[in-house]
């Protein structure tokens, strides 16, 4: 902690900026031996300066003042805005740690702000899921918890739940002291009740925005020339699987993310499913994509308008019932004028890979997960799945005293398990220092951050 620390916080790309940020005791004391000239530690100034090394001119940049502890570590900080070549950032990165600065590790900035109170362990995470969404989901999601909106409802959880533990203790050393309210059976069942919903809410909301953010695992299946490949292709935009006329083109499983605005699909795209073949290569393929199958959180069943209600087809129909799925029809455009009434009356979904008309099934799509609903004000949510495993934990002990309770277990028992409960909040919020759930949420921030 006494170290002053260096890191890009921008990446090491051609670009017109860069920031290079240092942190530490030596801040000022390191930065004022590389300029041209030196400094004031005044809180948020703006300096213009030459950055010199030996005499020479190495680069021209714009300091970003922060003193102790008004700045994002709490620590003396300031921001170097500097050309972005990444040969110059290197360069004065390297000036900076022949003076005395050593190289930050990941996450490290973020760190020291949270040992110093500067954020807590959800905005931590929420930082770093800002730099990593993958849909404006994810970011609006983000944003709130930067904001301390779940925070602060845990917070208040936190401190009824002190309330309740201590005047459980109250009552059983001192029974005879009656300013304190007696905790009975009906004031933990309506804490516990209180609380219960908001941590099922917290549970469900947050798997679903995980899911939504890392990808739906979403698998293409049919039997061999429906043009399953042609769909991956066309949801994609590229010519990423190969498509032929010949059956059985695909052999192995060909993989693509699709960003939708506020999720992405892991698509899949598999060998064709028919019971026939002979060939060996294909038959292993045809073995992944039925392995592939029980993973998926998506299908996406294709069949082919010129040849359907095959014997295959059926079997495909069968794997998929009792999934989360969409039947796709494919090859619209070449579907026969006296079939054409079959595309209004049924409830499915009418596409031409071939030709990138597919518009309908991704409406279909958007209709499943276009769950706006998470995104809205109240709907809480924790991204991290350690600090999630914490808050599945509690849930399940809230379930327990609820239970318990209702059995007329006694209130100075039930105190038991509220005190693990105690214990699982404060690791919770980083109070109780857990460095191995410290240690993995900071481990995979990028540098500078
Ligand atoms: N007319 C028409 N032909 C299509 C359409 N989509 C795909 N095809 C053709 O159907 C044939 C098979 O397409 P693929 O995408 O390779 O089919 P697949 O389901 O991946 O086949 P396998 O990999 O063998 O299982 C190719 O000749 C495609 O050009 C479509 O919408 N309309
Ligand atoms: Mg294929």
């Amino acid at each position: 902690m006494n170290e002053t620390i260096v890191a890009p916080a921008t990446n090491l790309n051609k670009q017109a900026i860069a920031i290079i940020r240092i942190s530490g005791p030596e801040t000022y004391n390191i930065i004022n031996k590389i300029l041209d000239k030196p400094i004031k530690n005044n809180s948020k100034n703006v300096n213009y300066r030459w950055i010199i090394s030996e005499k020479e001119k190495i680069d021209e940049v714009i300091i970003i003042n922060y003193v102790k502890p008004k700045s994002f570590t709490g620590e003396d900080l300031i921001e170097i805005n500097c050309h972005g070549g990444p040969i110059n950032v290197t360069r004065i990165i390297k000036l900076i740690i022949k003076n005395g600065a050593r190289m930050a590790e990941k996450g490290e900035f973020s760190r020291i702000a949270f040992i110093n109170g500067k954020i807590n362990l959800i905005q931590a995470n929420s930082i770093n899921d800002l730099v990593n969404a993958n849909s404006l989901g994810s970011n609006k999601i983000a944003v709130k918890n930067l904001d301390k909106n779940t925070f602060n409802v845990l917070k208040t959880f936190k401190k009824d739940l002190l309330d309740i533990i201590a005047k459980i203790e109250i009552n059983i050393d001192y029974p005879e002291y009656d300013l304190i309210d007696y905790i009975h059976s009906t004031s933990i069942k309506d804490f516990v009740n209180k609380n219960l919903q908001i941590f099922q809410n917290i549970i469900k909301y947050s798997n679903l925005a995980n899911k939504l953010n890392e990808g739906i695992k979403t698998i293409i299946i049919g039997k061999p020339n429906v043009g399953k490949s042609s769909l991956l292709n066309s949801l994609l935009n590229e010519d990423k699987a190969i498509v032929s006329n010949i059956p059985g083109t695909t052999r192995d499983l060909v993989e693509g993310l699709l960003h939708f605005e506020n999720f992405t699909l892991k698509l899949i795209d598999t060998a064709g499913i028919r019971n026939d073949s002979i060939d060996k290569i294909e038959k292993i393929g045809i073995k992944k994509s039925l392995d592939k199958i029980v993973e998926a959180d998506l299908i996406l069943a294709v069949f082919s308008l010129d040849d359907f209600s095959t014997k295959e087809d059926k079997k495909i129909l069968d794997i998929v019932k009792d999934k989360n799925h969409i039947i796709v029809y494919n090859k619209k455009d070449i579907l026969k004028e006296e079939n054409k009434n079959f595309i209004n009356k049924n409830n499915k979904c009418f596409i031409s890979a071939k030709n990138n008309n597919i518009d309908e099934l991704k409406e279909q799509i958007m209709s499943k997960f276009e769950t706006k609903k998470i995104y809205e004000k109240d709907s809480l949510i924790v991204s991290n799945i350690l600090q999630l495993s914490l808050i599945e934990k509690i849930e399940n002990n809230l379930k327990k005293i609820y239970n318990e309770n209702e059995n007329k277990v006694p209130v100075d028992i039930l105190s038991v398990m509220l005190k693990e409960i105690w214990d699982d909040i404060n690791i919770f919020f980083g109070e109780t220092l857990n460095e191995t759930l410290i240690d993995a949420m900071f481990k995979n921030y990028c540098l500078g951050k």
